[in-house]
């Protein structure tokens, strides 16, 4: 199996939760991206959680949707350094856009194996939520925030799928949101981070690291892709869920060839 990343960043991930690569992808790759994510956002259709105001805000799926995003899933450098962490072949359990609108909703404090475990029957936390940034994520424009350590805690039980989310209808529906009084707990056990970095930035984090985010109020862009994987011995046994939110194809993913997204740029 190819590595990619030193051994203090394999150290960091298995102690923190989560690592940040800076740099991972090139400007030219971003730009495609941003391309596709442009293309992606104008879609319609149940896979497209909107704001109140009905801007896109989650685009579910979004690997399923363009075949820029398929070759991102199969980036060599994004195949690598997943087999690299999580020590055996992946399948993409679950892909999304998250265009953070400015005055949005929140995405309140949450595991994403707490819904794949509950709703989607994936039997244990073997996967990751890798997150690529679109544009430089700061202090300021709503970056992904984490409990770092958080992953040994297990599926957190003080966590329900709450009515009274701002966007229960929307992308919440499956969110199984921690109590605030659990999140103490774990905040003043663990402490509390903020992810930042410049664009092309890639996070790779275990899907048990509770994490959230909080409204952006700048006008500042911050557009992140996610792509959730799983090895392929972690299938979905219950497939309550429509293929965008959760896999039917549990298939080795073979990577491309490095140029693989530079070569799709628009002519
Ligand atoms: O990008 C964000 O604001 C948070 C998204 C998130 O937590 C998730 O998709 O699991």
């Amino acid at each position: 199996m190819k590595q990619l990343v030193d051994q203090s960043l394999v150290d960091e991930y298995q102690s923190k939760g989560y690592i940040t690569v800076k740099g991972l992808f090139s400007a030219k790759e971003v730009e495609v991206l941003n391309q596709a994510t442009s293309d992606v956002v104008q879609m319609d259709g149940p896979q497209v959680m909107r704001e109140r105001n009905g801007l896109p805000h989650v685009i579910y799926g979004m690997h399923l949707m363009d075949k820029r995003l398929a070759a991102l899933t199969r980036h060599p450098k994004i195949v690598a350094i997943a087999e690299q962490l999580l020590g055996d072949k992946i399948y993409v359990h679950q892909s999304r856009v998250n265009a953070k609108q400015t005055g949005g909703a929140i995405v309140n404090w949450h595991q994403d194996f707490g819904t794949y475990h509950r709703v989607d029957g994936v039997p244990r936390p073997d996967g990751i939520m890798i997150a690529i940034f679109l544009n430089d994520v700061s202090d300021y424009n709503a970056p992904l925030m984490a409990v770092p350590g958080s992953h040994v805690e297990g599926v957190v039980s003080q966590a329900s799928t709450l009515t009274e989310a701002e966007d229960r209808d929307r992308a919440s529906k499956y969110r199984y949101d921690i109590t605030m009084e659990k999140m103490s707990e774990l905040i003043d056990q663990y402490g509390l981070e903020h992810i930042i970095g410049p664009a092309g930035s890639v996070v790779f984090m275990n899907m048990q690291v509770v994490h959230g985010s909080t409204v952006n109020i700048t006008p500042l862009r911050r557009v992140i892709l996610y792509l959730n994987v799983c090895t392929v011995d972690n299938q979905g046994t219950s497939f309550a869920r429509p293929e965008y939110l959760a896999a039917r194809d549990f298939s080795a993913i073979e990577p491309l060839p490095e140029d693989c997204l530079s070569s799709l740029a628009a002519a």
